[in-house]
């Protein structure tokens, strides 16, 4: 296993490589391009300027985290075939710079979904926080409002130019059922894989975020059964899941230990994060600590060891601690807390093993 952090890039993130370095036993910064919008061809020279520069920092460069679907792959639109070439040519070049996993998703129109992105918790720390009755109360526009009322930082998913015209990005979906977001996948990965498997690149989907329906969107990344029909679209490991604990962890029918032991050979990616469910459906996002939230984070981290997972693990969101200032949900402190409670886990299993 390696350990893994996000990372916006220069001029984009509140927190360094520098600060990074000083976490224990963090070897791999999870990047992406982030001025790329959804169908943009990436350029190897781009690429290779990200690599270098995280690099120098003597951190490794194997996770790319996010190469966006544009919306009419996921929609099925014959204006598909030119998105999933750029995706193609993105991925090969992504594979001559020496990148192993590519993290993705496949959400119709939102990325992720929060109604308060610092909602304060009892010990004065805030942290990301979902509230079931407000979004099926609310219009997609107050919500778009709500959740870009933060302007300090870009937030990926949800592009202000993009959500101008959400009530027609959403009309666009009225006809397409969950069984056709499945085809949409299926024709987009016979197309990629290929192209993963030369370049010995393995796609992880990301899961929907909440995992359930909003706005009648159809959903097709939420349950185990789901990931299941996944990885049975193209039967090839290149064809991978990020199996994220946060995700997931919101529906408590999700077991995660499960899946991480029915997945084993599909698991390209971890995210590693605890969500506090509420009887109502609310949730909010905690300290990893297994004891603080719903989600079994102790054995979360025994199943991959049990597996011999040998990928990138990251911390997802954290908390926002000791007033610092940060891109919602990805400041430093509590991540750095994160990855010593994992790492924590990981050690005991390890020196167990000798
Ligand atoms: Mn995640």
């Amino acid at each position: 296993m390696e350990m893994g952090f996000r990372w916006y890039g220069r001029g984009n993130d509140s927190v360094s490589l520098a600060d990074i370095r000083q976490i224990p036993g963090t070897s791999q910064i999870v990047w992406a391009l982030h001025h790329k919008q959804a169908g943009e061809r990436w350029e190897k020279k781009e690429i290779e300027e990200e690599v270098n520069y995280i690099q120098s920092y003597g951190f490794k460069t194997d996770v790319v985290e996010s190469v966006n679907i544009h919306e009419d792959i996921k929609l099925g639109l014959p204006s598909r075939d030119g998105y999933i070439d750029a995706y193609i040519e993105t991925i090969r070049h992504l594979g001559e710079a020496g990148v192993k996993v590519i993290c993705y998703n496949f959400m119709p129109v939102f990325d992720w979904i929060r109604t308060d992105l610092a909602r304060e918790m009892e010990d004065g720390s805030t942290a990301l926080f979902y509230e079931k009755d407000l979004v099926n109360d609310v219009t997609p526009e107050q919500l778009v409002e709500r959740v870009l009322q933060n302007p300090d930082f870009t937030m990926p998913g949800w592009e202000p130019e993009r959500l101008a015209h959400i009530q027609q990005v959403i009309k666009q979906y009225e006809e397409v059922t969950e069984d056709d977001l499945f085809n949409n996948l299926q024709y987009f990965l016979e197309r990629v894989i290929p192209v993963c498997k030369e370049h010995e690149i393995t796609l992880g989907v990301h899961p929907d975020d909440p995992p359930w329906s909003v706005f009648n969107l159809p959903r097709i990344v939420s349950t185990h059964e789901q990931l299941r029909r996944i990885v049975s679209l193209v039967d090839s490991k290149y064809n991978g899941l990020t199996l994220c604990s946060g995700a997931l962890g919101a529906l408590p029918e999700n077991d995660l230990p499960a899946m991480i032991h029915e997945f084993k050979d599909n698991i390209a990616f971890a995210h590693v994060r605890n969500v506090y469910r509420y009887p109502n459906g609310d949730f909010i996002e905690t300290s990893h600590r297994e004891q603080d939230g719903s989600v079994p984070i102790t054995d979360i981290i025994k199943a991959y060891h049990d597996i011999g997972y040998t990928g990138c693990i990251r911390p997802d969101h954290g908390r926002h601690l000791w007033n610092e200032s940060c891109r919602p949900g990805y400041g430093l402190y509590d991540r750095a807390l994160g990855i010593m409670y994992m790492l924590g886990i990981w050690d005991e299993r390890e020196k167990r093993r000798i």
